[in-house]
């Protein structure tokens, strides 16, 4: 019979692995899921609009190139707006990489922040879509690119004119020398005048005592010249623009794009202290106009520096780049130590204020590559990500292993809806797409994991019990099972909670307990490819094993439909994950 082994743990004194956080730091709780805004509880589903889907009807149908109608006719994939159906995805929001007029292909180089791209639409389409998207529970964020616009942006362009006034200049930062040798990551961030618009290659600066300027500051690249935030006219500008979202079109928050370089001090090019008061003002500029507007920021640096964003009247939340590292490498090299001290160190830097989980995004390597499609370990990814506190992000086609390495333009390829040739149903087959389709998409679909088993991990499964013949054992199923967890179980532990000192035995392990004001959960996790045993587990009193119900199995194919008991040993096969669930008295 098994049995808890709990007092021959206490007394055994050598632990395979021990795990004993004081929850002290943690004294704040999140607040209550009635009272929490809705992107506390939120799914997040990250979409390039030009790889999403090409229109089938309208204007801007079979062109080769994603657009909004062809966003709007896939929404139910995402979300069908019933609850009762388990065929879709199941998120709850939607973020749009930028959607301005742009004449770069990926966006972040905006010449209008008050319309939409040609390619993708008009602005009546986009209030359609976002119509569209709160009529199935589908909250919208886009991105909005506050750092830089286009070199082909029309301020930038009057500000290069011979006849500039000094006022249409300090939009911008002109300079007669560079002012610094190189960027963060060695680039140029000075760049000479184009020639074309001044054939001296020089300008007078707005200040007329100084000498004429060769050069402007862009930090990314000469195609992308920052906004001189210095000027009150840019802030003026931003926040016009957010008003315009916001409030004309009805968009749930946004996305800053490149948040840590805002302001410059001399050399310091990022994190100064006035970026992070300008953000903290624009933060409350949005929520005045929307108080349960969502604000997320990159901050595409360390867990401190990320979190030093998140304050209490600074961004909503911060994307966590470490953490989306450590688990990425937890499941690549099934070491659960790099996850619990990653978490750890996130907890302690972000205290009760949330942060964003994710495995990879646009700019990134896409997560099924980094992990070789291994199967079983882009199962083990999505599920870990799924149960780490934080709000989790998909980038668009990580829920069926599409794959990508730079360059950029090859993260970011069509959307993989069918094995057909040539376009995978992204556009008609008589297109040309804007960018060719991986040649994975016969094998790797929306379609080949919704109808049929295929794909399959091949992980051991805990019990025998007979599927349901809707459900596959597929990678997009899991991701419709994780959803939904998040979505639809009312366990405010499982996305956030503070961690609870416990201790356990077993090889390979990773576990983390925590609990809300209602609930609490155990999370235990098999990272290694190996079938692995929990031996002993020794629970605060308030969390007895033989109350814990069984939340989530990620081996199985489904979920348990019976209770299963936490009872020693626990044998959990390669990959797989185990959430177990206590309701407090209320
Ligand atoms: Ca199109
Ligand atoms: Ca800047």
């Amino acid at each position: 019979m098994r049995r808890f082994r709990c007092a021959r743990f206490r007394c055994a004194g050598l632990f395979a692995v021990i795990i004993g956080v004081t929850a002290t730091a943690f004294a704040q709780l999140a607040p209550p899921a009635t009272s929490a805004p809705w992107w506390r509880t939120a799914v997040f589903y990250q979409i390039f609009v030009r790889s999403f889907a090409d229109a089938r009807t309208g204007p801007l149908a079979n062109d080769g190139i994603g657009d909004l109608q062809g966003l709007i006719e896939r929404l139910d994939y995402l979300n069908d707006g019933d609850p009762v159906t388990t065929t879709d995805l199941g998120v709850t929001a939607i973020w749009l990489l930028p959607i301005n007029p742009s004449p770069g292909y990926h966006g972040y180089d905006v010449t209008d922040y008050f319309e939409v791209h040609p390619d993708y639409g008009d602005i009546a389409l986009m209030r359609r879509l976002v119509a569209e998207a709160h009529r199935r529970g589908i909250h919208v964020i886009i991105d909005l690119v506050l750092n830089h616009a286009s070199a082909q942006h029309p301020a930038f362009l009057a500000a290069l004119r011979p006849d500039a006034t000094a006022e249409q200049r300090d939009f911008f930062r002109f300079s007669a020398t560079p002012e610094t040798s190189a960027g963060p990551w060695g680039q140029r961030v000075w760049h000479p005048l184009p020639s074309a618009q001044t054939p001296d290659s020089t300008l007078q600066t707005p200040n007329p005592d100084e000498p004429p300027a060769r050069y402007y500051y862009g930090i990314f690249d000469a195609g992308m010249p920052d906004w001189n935030f210095r000027n009150s006219a840019v802030t003026d500008h931003h926040r016009r623009v957010a008003k315009f979202w916001l409030q004309d079109i009805g968009v749930d928050g946004f996305r800053l794009d490149a948040v840590r370089y805002l302001y410059e001090d001399g050399d310091i090019l990022q994190d100064t202290p006035e970026t992070k008061r300008w953000l903290r003002e624009f933060t409350a500029w949005c929520h005045q106009l929307k108080p349960d507007a969502f604000i997320i920021g990159e901050v595409w640096a360390d867990t401190a520096q990320a979190a030093s964003y998140v304050t209490e009247d600074g961004l909503d939340t911060a994307f966590e780049f470490d953490l989306a590292r450590a688990t990425i490498d937890t499941a690549s090299f099934g070491t659960p130590g790099i996850l619990r001290d990653r978490l750890a160190r996130t907890r302690d830097a972000y205290g009760s204020r949330p942060w964003a989980t994710f495995l990879a995004n646009h700019d990134q390597e896409r997560a099924a590559s980094q992990l070789s499609s291994d199967p079983a370990k882009l199962r083990l990814a999505a599920a870990l990500q799924f149960t780490l506190p934080g709000i989790p992000f998909i980038y668009y086609g990580e829920e069926i292993g599409m794959t990508g390495r730079k360059p950029d333009p090859d993260l970011r390829t069509p959307m993989q809806w069918t094995p057909d040739a040539p376009n995978a149903g992204f556009t008609s087959p008589a297109v040309k797409p804007w960018h060719a389709l991986n040649p994975d998409y016969p094998t790797i679909n929306v379609a080949s994991q919704t109808a049929s088993p295929a794909n399959n991990s091949g992980s051991q499964t805990l019990n025998t019990r007979p599927e349901p013949a809707s459900d596959t054992g597929s990678l997009l199923a899991l991701y419709r099972r994780l959803i939904r967890l998040r979505t639809g179980t009312d366990s405010d532990a499982l996305r956030a909670g503070r961690p609870l000192a416990f201790t356990f035995e077993g090889r390979g392990l990773y576990a983390d307990l925590r609990e809300s004001e209602t609930d609490a959960i155990l999370v235990l996790a098999n990272t290694s490819t190996a079938p692995r045993e929990l031996t002993a587990l020794e629970l605060p009193d308030s969390f007895p094993a033989a109350a814990a119900t069984l939340l989530l199995d990620s081996s199985a194919s489904v979920d348990h439909s019976a209770p299963e008991p936490l009872s020693l040993p626990l044998a959990l096969p390669g990959g797989a994950i185990l959430i177990y669930h206590w309701e407090k008295d209320s």
